[in-house]
Formats: structure tokens, C-alpha cells, sequence
């Protein structure tokens, strides 16, 4: 095989998705899927797959050797909600996966690479609205130091050694295929499933909390489009911001009931309402639209009726 493609953390709400989008483009058998576990049928049986440890360098170097990789997406880590449970593990994933793959970069070992960071990078001193690219970024959850960190460690390996290392900061990804993992925007999938199976949702977010977010076929359209574009685009070697909408649960809980009249939402904040609090309301991504010709394509309407379209198919509701 030659220009071998691995996800690593193939298994996640992204990495399913993109995997399956990967090899769609590349061919099933030049797309190597790995996680430390199996994932959905869908995804086992669409091409290679290998158990990797990210925090292991030789198990990814052993697999990149195996397949002839030359092109690694990074989609393992620990969300926030789940990082502030278990901080020293949500650190130590999050900054040893990425070095690891930072240093096989620079071994050459790997020639193009995807790391994804996100919005939580920006903290409670950042401006909410049309939080621009450079500014005040004091992130208060380990998710968000981590990403902070690795956006300036993606940076100094590309300043340094040179390492065609590319990252988004995804805002948060609505997406139907897999559960959201652990993440504080996971309402905002919880509530499509609760909507058609129960009826009902009961929000651990209040009702004015607005947030950036993105469905996923956005988002995996802009990962395919900065890796796809030429290297002298990429003028951002930490992270770009990346947006497509911003919604509270009321706002998403009103376009739900547009389709499912009877739905009824409740609101019950918990620990991530700190977490929400702490992260910009919009965000400006003028930078990826001009830099590498970035643009969305779903709205809350848009996403909404495809988010209910295909969990009708899925729980085969007529
Ligand atoms: C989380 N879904 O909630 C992730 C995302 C912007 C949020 O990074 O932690």
C-alpha cells in the first residue's frame, strides 16, 4: 500500500464518521481505523481495522510501518465534561497522544497530520461574541488547557522541525451515527434520541446557555478541506477557529417541536454549567474561510431536520 491513511481514535463520535468519509474518498482498504477498541458495525466492516494504543509510541509506529502510512488523524482524547472527573488521565491522554504523533512527525515517520482542538480553548475572560482567532484564551478545564497547550506544541514542531501538522477547534458536533463521548455540548445529541424515544428531555443545561456548534457533516467536510489544501494556505499552525451556528437548548428544543409537536424539555443544570459558562457564545472564522476556502452548510433548521430524519430510520419509527 502507499500513502496509507490511520485514524487514531476511530471509535469516537468524530472519528466514525470521518473514517467512513476517508475512505469513501481514499478507498476502504488504504483508510486503517484504530482505537484501544472495537467500534460499530458500520465501521468494522467498511475496511482494516487495529487496536492502537495512542499513548504508546511503538504501537503507533508499529502500525504505520505495517500499513505505510504517510497521512495520521489524531481523534483521541477526553472531552470536558469526562476531564474534569478525571483530570490527570484527561492530561496525560491528550498531551501523550500528541506527542507521540509530533515525534514521529518529526522522524518522518509521518508527512501530514491532523490534531483537533476546540473551542474550549477559550476560557471566562475571552470575548463572547465573535470570539476572534488571536485573544485572551484562559481556558478553566483540563480539556481546554490540554487543547491550549497542544495548539502551542503543533505550532513549535512546525516553526521547528518543520512538521505539516494542520488543527481545527471544533465547536460542538451534532451527529446522529455514535453517541457523543463525554463532552459537555452532548446535549444537544441526547436530546434528538430522548426526543423520539421518550418524548422528553431533561437538559443538564439552562435554557439560555448559547453555544457554537456544528453538524457533523460540516465538520468533517472542513477536516477533509484543510488536509486536502496546499501547504502554503495553512497560514495558522496552532489552530483555527471554525463555526457554523450558535443555539440555546430552548432555541433547539423550539425547532424540535417544529417536527415533534408533542416533545417536552426540562432544565436541570449540573457541573457543565460551568464548564458552558466558560466558553464564547459565537465564534469568528473569517481566517478559515479566507485561508483555505472554508464554508458551512447547515443551519440549526438544516440540521435539525437531518438529525430527525435519519433517527426515524434508525429506531424505525413510521
Ligand atoms: C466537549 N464536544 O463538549 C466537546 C467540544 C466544544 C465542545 O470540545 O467537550
Amino acid at each position: 500500500m502507499s500513502n496509507g491513511i490511520l485514524i487514531i481514535g476511530a471509535c469516537g463520535q468524530i472519528g466514525t464518521e470521518l473514517t467512513l468519509k476517508l475512505r469513501e474518498l481514499n478507498g476502504n482498504k488504504n483508510v486503517i481505523a484504530s482505537d484501544i477498541r472495537e467500534g460499530n458495525k458500520e465501521l468494522m466492516k467498511s475496511g482494516p481495522f487495529e487496536i492502537v494504543n495512542a499513548m504508546e509510541y511503538e504501537s503507533i509506529l508499529s502500525t504505520i510501518e505495517k500499513y505505510n502510512i504517510t497521512e495520521v488523524y489524531l481523534m483521541a482524547a477526553m472531552l470536558s465534561a469526562t476531564g474534569e472527573k478525571f483530570p490527570d488521565k484527561a492530561w496525560q491522554l491528550n498531551m501523550e497522544s500528541l506527542f507521540n504523533v509530533l515525534n514521529l512527525a518529526k522522524v518522518g515517520k509521518i508527512k501530514r497530520l491532523f490534531w483537533p482542538s476546540s473551542i474550549a480553548v477559550f476560557g471566562p475572560t475571552t470575548p463572547k461574541e465573535n470570539t476572534p482567532q488571536q485573544t485572551v484564551m484562559e481556558p478553566s478545564t483540563v480539556y481546554g488547557i490540554s487543547k491550549l497547550a497542544g495548539e502551542r506544541w503543533c505550532e513549535y514542531y512546525h516553526n521547528k522541525y518543520g512538521v505539516d501538522v494542520r488543527s481545527i477547534r471544533y465547536p460542538g458536533i451534532i451527529s446522529w451515527k455514535t453517541q457523543p463521548g463525554g463532552g459537555t455540548t452532548d446535549y444537544a445529541v441526547e436530546i434528538f434520541h430522548k426526543a423520539l424515544i421518550i418524548g422528553k428531555y431533561n437538559c443538564f443545561l439552562s435554557k439560555d446557555t448559547k453555544l457554537p456548534m456544528m453538524y457533523m457533516d460540516d465538520a468533517i467536510d472542513a477536516t477533509v478541506s484543510i488536509m486536502n489544501a496546499k501547504s502554503e494556505h495553512i497560514k495558522i499552525r496552532s489552530s483555527y477557529n471554525l463555526a457554523a451556528m450558535s443555539f440555546t437548548p430552548e432555541e433547539l428544543a423550539l425547532e424540535i417541536k417544529k417536527i415533534v409537536p408533542e416533545f417536552k424539555i426540562l432544565f436541570n443544570p449540573d457541573f457543565r454549567q460551568k464548564i458552558a459558562d466558560s466558553w464564547p457564545k459565537s465564534i469568528n472564522d473569517i481566517s478559515a474561510r479566507e485561508d483555505w476556502g472554508w464554508n458551512h452548510n447547515f443551519n440549526i433548521k438544516k440540521m435539525t431536520e437531518s438529525m430527525l430524519n435519519n433517527l426515524y430510520s434508525k429506531y424505525e419509527i413510521v
